[in-house]
């Protein structure tokens, strides 16, 4: 059955189990500045950015997108993290997707509906490289693989420009 691409952003919004989650910050506890949901296949389980996160199991929706996304990058993948952005405020910081469940060199398959915001991909030792700047719009398909993680960071500010909301989801493998 065919998935209405323009009702994505609403389903995903609505049918996922969303979590504001805390962080801690040189010793200091902070809210994250969006919300939050890892769906995996059952045993599953991943420390990610501090926590330790608990996946429920796949809805028919995010079976269905990963059939998709696996058909289109020739991957196969046991896990999705995702992101809400609730509007221009939101935001991720920078970092690398290198936790040791992912195995040395993950192939992770990113893919955004909603409001384009830019990703930002910084390299990690040599600073006269200038910030990759990919402003991803709704529908996108963005995929990391081999080294990226061992030389990049990456994240998405916020921005002064108000914008809608914005779910974007990391396909992974989890070796956990
Ligand atoms: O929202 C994005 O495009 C990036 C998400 C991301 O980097 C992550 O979930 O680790
Ligand atoms: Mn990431």
């Amino acid at each position: 059955m065919p998935l209405p691409y323009d009702q994505m952003l609403g389903k995903l919004c609505k049918q996922t189990i969303w979590r504001q989650e805390d962080v801690k910050i040189y010793g200091k506890v902070y809210q994250q500045p969006r919300l939050v949901a890892l769906y995996a296949d059952e045993g599953k389980r991943y420390d990610y950015s501090c926590l330790t996160m608990h996946p429920l199991p796949w809805t028919d929706l995010l079976r269905e997108i990963k059939r998709r996304i696996e058909d289109c990058t020739d991957a196969t993948f046991n896990a999705v993290f995702l992101n809400l952005y609730r509007d221009h405020n939101d935001s991720m910081g920078f970092h690398s997707d290198d936790e040791k469940e992912l195995g040395k060199n993950p192939v992770i398959a990113s893919l955004t509906f909603g409001a384009t915001r830019t990703f930002i991909l910084k390299h990690k030792f040599n600073k006269e490289l200038p910030p990759v700047k990919i402003p991803l719009e709704s529908g996108t398909v963005l995929l990391m693989k081999g080294a990226t993680q061992h030389f990049w960071k990456h994240g998405i500010n916020k921005q002064t420009k108000p914008c809608g909301p914005r779910v974007n989801l990391t396909f992974r493998t989890l070796f956990s």
